[in-house]
């Protein structure tokens, strides 16, 4: 009995140092059949109580399951402390350091049509202008009709616009605006309706097929040709300086009687440049605002239509229209604040 005791008692003790030693899990893990396996030492024991003589085997059994029940206790507190040490070693080695400044975020900035557009509102914000929105989905009614644009007139040929299979077209102008604006209020009004348009044009520096425009309209009695030209010149000249060069030619809009264009000088970068064609204008046709419901033995009126991208050029200096749409990055950050 005592000799079994004494063997029991080695073979804890070496398991007890072997646990102790293990340096980290995986060696603890690789002793886990030697220590509790079936075929550990303790057991094996267990295994040759059957030789003893039966009234020694409970008190033997007692003996060697105690021990193996302070080995199993040593493993799993030795797996504990390991685990423990492994999550620390850890949490040190993928620390994050969260008082660092964080890499800052690329802010974006406008892009210029938009600057343009903008100090274009706020020019004709300043002097009492609302500003007025429509629908880019456009009945021909508005887009046409309605501003004495009749169905013979070459703007109305399939291939100006683009024709929209549930109906109606993509607007040619913002003109259609001014439509729904006049048949909703009554005079005098002074609004600028920007917005995107739409035509079947060819791409070169100054056409775009998508493209910007303001368009302005004033009625009210009274209202004349040089109230036209002095709002034309005070705007051009808020927007590009007191020695803008333009110059009014006369032209012809359906919508408008008389009808002009502006041109201004632009000066390229090799000395090169000449006269760009910005803005269309004229008095309100009286077939037009009598189609919108006034008066026109009463009122007159003025509109322009202007396009942002030309003046955005000109502002900028920029040679070609493709410049806006192509979103080169080199391009536009030139344009950060
Ligand atoms: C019109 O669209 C008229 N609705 C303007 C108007 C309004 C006249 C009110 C009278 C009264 P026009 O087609 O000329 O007119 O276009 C106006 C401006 O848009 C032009 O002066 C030009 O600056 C710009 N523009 C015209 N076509 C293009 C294009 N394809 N790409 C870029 N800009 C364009």
């Amino acid at each position: 009995m005592t000799e079994l005791q004494a063997a029991v008692a080695a073979a804890e003790a070496a398991a007890l140092t072997t646990i102790a030693q293990a340096a980290d899990l995986a060696a603890l893990e690789a002793l886990r059949p030697e220590l509790l396996g079936k075929k550990s030492a303790l057991r094996t024991h267990m295994k040759g109580l059957g030789s003893l003589p039966a009234e020694d085997r409970p008190e033997a059994g007692r003996v060697i399951n105690d021990a193996q029940a302070r080995v199993e206790e040593a493993f799993a507190a030795r797996l504990a402390e390991l685990r423990e040490a492994d999550l620390a070693r850890r949490l040190e080695s993928e620390r994050i350091d969260i008082t660092l400044p964080a890499p800052a975020a690329p802010a974006g900035s406008l892009h210029p049509l938009t600057l343009t557009l903008l100090e274009i509102e706020r020019i004709f914000v300043s002097m009492g202008y609302d500003v007025a929105e429509g629908p880019e989905s456009e009945t021909e009614a508005n887009n046409f009709d309605l501003l004495n644009i009749l169905p013979h007139h070459p703007a109305r040929d399939m291939h100006d616009t683009f024709y929209l299979e549930a109906g109606g077209i993509l607007r040619t102008h913002t003109s259609p605006v001014q439509v729904r604006y006049m048949l909703a209020h009554k005079p005098p009004l002074a609004i600028i309706a920007p917005g995107r348009v739409f035509r079947v044009d060819d791409v070169d520096a100054t056409h775009s097929p998508v493209f910007t425009q303001v368009e302005g309209l004033v009625v009210d009695r009274g209202i004349s040709m040089a109230h036209l030209r002095g709002t034309l010149d005070a705007f051009l000249k808020a927007m590009f300086g007191e020695d803008v060069e333009t110059r009014f030619r006369p032209s012809y809009f359906p919508f408008t009687e008389p009808s002009a264009e502006v041109d201004m000088r632009w000066h390229g970068a090799k000395g090169g440049g000449g006269w760009l064609e910005v803005l269309g204008c004229g008095m309100v046709n009286p077939a037009v605002l009598e189609n919108c419901g006034i008066d026109s033995r009463e009122f007159t009126g003025f509109a322009f239509g202007l396009g942002v991208e030309r003046f955005a050029m000109l502002r900028y200096g920029i040679p070609t229209i493709r410049a806006f749409y192509e979103n080169d990055i080199r391009v536009l950050r030139q344009f950060a604040s």
